[in-house]
C-alpha cells in the first residue's frame, strides 16, 4: 500500500501520522528543497516522532495516490514537475483550504479520479519540523462524481476521515470555507491567536461578524439549499475550539509568505459578484492582509 503526499505542512503531517500508527503503508513525500527527516507532532501532552518517510522527489515510479496538502496558491507549480509520473488511475486527494483549487489545474491533471477533502484540525509548526496539533477535528473525504475508490483507496481515507457522499462535502467544504474566511484574514489583521476571534466586543470579533453576514448573504443567493441559519454560532464555536491556535494565514504572514486569501475570500468575492451581493468587506480584508507587514 503507498501513498504520496505533496506539502509537508502541519496537516500533511498530521495525516502522515495518523496513517503510519494505524496501515502498513509507505508513505513518500515530493519536498520542493531539502527538508527534514525527522518530525515531531505534539498532542495532547505526547510527542510523536515521524522518521519514516521516504523523500521520492527524485523518484521516476508512477504515482498511485496522491494526498495535496500544498497552500492552495502552490498547487499548480508544487504538482506540476510530477504530473509526468501520473496515469489515468491516479488517485489525486485534495485536502487544502479554500476552494477553486481544482478547477484551476485540471487542464494538467492526466487524471479524474479525485477525492475532495476538508478538515477541521487545528495545528501550527513552531519549526520547520515540529507540529502542535492543538485541536483533533473531523476530516470528510468524498470522490468527485464518477470517482470510484478500490479497497485499498477507501482503507487509506478511513484512516485519515470520514468518507461521505459528494453533496454533503460540498456543503461542509462551504462551512470550512467560510470559517476560514471569517477568522484567518481576521487573525491576520489582529495578529492575535484564533480565540481572540471569538472574544465577545473584541475588534477582532466585530470585524469577524462584519465578514459572517456577508458571507451568509452570498450563501443565500448561490447555495439557496443551505442553511445558514447558524452559520455565525458554527465559526465562532470553530474559533474558540482552536482558541490556542494561530491561524494558517497568521502564520503565513507572520513568515512574510503570500497568503491563501485569493482562495479563501477571493472566492467569496467571486461568488458575491457573480451573484450581485455586496462584499465590500470582503474585498478590504483581501487588500487589507495583502498589505500587511509584520
Ligand atoms: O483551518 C484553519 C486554519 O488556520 O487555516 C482553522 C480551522 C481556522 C484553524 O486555525
Amino acid at each position: 500500500m503507498s501513498l504520496h503526499i505533496l506539502g509537508l505542512g502541519s496537516i500533511g503531517l498530521i495525516n502522515a501520522h495518523l496513517l503510519l500508527s494505524a496501515l502498513p503503508i509507505q508513505i513518500r513525500y515530493l519536498p520542493r528543497a531539502d527538508s527534514p527527516t525527522t518530525y515531531t507532532i505534539h498532542h495532547k501532552s505526547q510527542s510523536h516522532k515521524i522518521c519514516n518517510l521516504i523523500n521520492d522527489s527524485a523518484g521516476a515510479s508512477i504515482i498511485e495516490r496522491l494526498l495535496v496538502t500544498t497552500k492552495a496558491h502552490h498547487t499548480r507549480d508544487a504538482i506540476a514537475p510530477y504530473i509526468k509520473r501520473m496515469t489515468g488511475d491516479t488517485l489525486l486527494i485534495f485536502l487544502q483550504n479554500g476552494m477553486g483549487v481544482v478547477d484551476t489545474i485540471q487542464d494538467i491533471l492526466p487524471s479524474k479520479r479525485i477525492v475532495l477533502g476538508t478538515t477541521t484540525h487545528g495545528a501550527y509548526r513552531s519549526a520547520r519540523e515540529t507540529v502542535h496539533w492543538v485541536h483533533a477535528g473531523e476530516t470528510l473525504f468524498a470522490g468527485i462524481p464518477n470517482t470510484t475508490l478500490s479497497t485499498e483507496d477507501k482503507s487509506i481515507l478511513e484512516c485519515m476521515g470520514k468518507i461521505i457522499s459528494y453533496d454533503v462535502l460540498e456543503d461542509r467544504m462551504y462551512r470550512k470555507l467560510a470559517g476560514n474566511a471569517c477568522i484567518n484574514p481576521v487573525t491576520a489583521v489582529y495578529n492575535c491567536r484564533n480565540g481572540i476571534v471569538a472574544e465577545e466586543g473584541s475588534e477582532a470579533n466585530s470585524l469577524s461578524l462584519r465578514l459572517i453576514k456577508e458571507v451568509r448573504d452570498v450563501y443565500a443567493k448561490v447555495r439557496p439549499q443551505m442553511d445558514v441559519s447558524r452559520l455565525e454560532e458554527q465559526v465562532m464555536q470553530l474559533a474558540s475550539d482552536t482558541g490556542g491556535n494561530i491561524s494558517s494565514m497568521l502564520a503565513d504572514v507572520r513568515a512574510g509568505r503570500d497568503t491563501e486569501i485569493d482562495f479563501i475570500n477571493g472566492y467569496i468575492v467571486k461568488m458575491g459578484l457573480g451573484a450581485g451581493v455586496d462584499v465590500l468587506e470582503n474585498e478590504n480584508i483581501i487588500k487589507k492582509v495583502k498589505e500587511i507587514k509584520l
